[in-house]
């Protein structure tokens, strides 16, 4: 069995088998089943109307914890000038499912994923398929996060033209009935430059295009020497963000490659905008104030609200 090719061979983005009609997915045994319930998500084919509540959805954006997407939903509704209907406010559509938090402010939903690529790969199945039955226009992909800087100050925000993994290569391998299936780690690359180019350098604060390098731990996985285990020394982990450096690495997080990897398999356009809250060439601890923090973290929802509106024409 071949498990790097699609299962229904629907590799084109303007023709699609009966089984992918939007060629999102490629997965013959969903549309054999009655009903498709996107458990973590809380929504379900047959319990809702997924085409009426999301099929206007342009924009899919993720990031870490539930709170910045609420909040962000709530500026990007400002920035976008969209009215919610008469009564209504901004709340959690997953309702009772509890993992996840997801807000929609108009033409954009706003998903927390947590922290790592497996709770990232959870939600990025159920929102590949969300987008698939609500039966979406070329949605965009975008995680917005946090990250460690490499050779850049604190409050960099970081676009990403690639993502490497432990080995250094451009592939996230996926463990899938005993196989390693190693996909492509690609983001679009116009949409990397579409994102830089809505950067000014009167904005405050430098921004960056360059290579993620994605760990699966904060800690030994980053090469910290403050974790409660550690067997190497300060030299042997300069040594190794040196390298990583060198390879043209200008952040590290936790989502990216799994992130990249689902998108480019779905042929999403897909990008990663992140704020640097530590340069890891100066050190491991994060101290900044919460206010700093705060601050640096609106940095990439700036550029995104900038990029949405110029999407929109707004
Ligand atoms: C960035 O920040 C988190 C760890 O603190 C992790 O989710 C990531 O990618
Ligand atoms: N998130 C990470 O994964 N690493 C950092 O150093 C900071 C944020």
């Amino acid at each position: 069995m071949d498990l790097a090719s699609p299962s229904c061979g629907c590799m084109s983005t303007t023709e699609h088998s009966p089984e992918c009609p939007t060629g999102f997915i490629r997965n013959p045994h969903i549309a054999r089943m009655d009903e498709d319930f996107l458990y973590h998500l809380g929504l379900g084919t047959k319990t809702h109307n997924l085409p009426e509540m999301f099929g206007d959805v342009k924009f899919v954006i993720v990031g870490g914890t539930p709170k910045r997407m609420e909040n962000l939903a709530k500026y990007l509704l400002n920035e976008i000038k969209h009215k919610l209907p008469v009564g209504t406010q901004l709340s959690d559509l997953t309702g009772a499912a509890d993992r996840y938090s997801m807000y929609k402010a108009g033409p954009i939903i706003c998903v927390n994923h947590g922290m790592g690529n497996p709770s990232i790969s959870i939600l990025l199945h159920e929102l590949i398929k969300l987008v698939h039955h609500a039966k979406c226009k070329n949605p965009v992909f975008i995680r917005l996060g946090t990250c460690g800087g490499l050779g850049v100050p604190g409050g960099t925000v970081v676009i990403s033209d690639g993502v490497l993994n432990d080995k250094l290569n451009g592939e996230h391998e996926f463990k899938i009935l005993g196989n390693v299936v190693p996909r492509p780690t690609k983001l679009d690359a116009n949409l990397a430059q579409e994102l830089k180019a809505v950067a000014s350098p009167s904005d405050g604060f430098q921004t960056v295009i360059g290579k993620t390098y994605c760990a699966d731990d904060f800690y030994e996985g980053q090469g910290r020497l403050d974790g409660a285990f550690c067997d190497y020394q300060e030299a042997d982990k300069m040594r190794w963000l040196n390298m990583l450096q060198q390879r043209g690495v200008v952040n590290i997080e936790m989502e990216s490659s799994m992130f990249a990897a689902l998108t480019h398999n779905a042929g999403l356009k897909a990008g990663i905008i992140c704020a640097a809250i530590v340069n890891r060439l100066n050190g491991d601890q994060i101290t900044e104030t919460k206010e700093t923090l705060g601050e640096w973290q609106e940095r990439p929802a700036k550029l995104l609200a900038r990029y949405i509106r110029r999407q929109l024409g707004v």
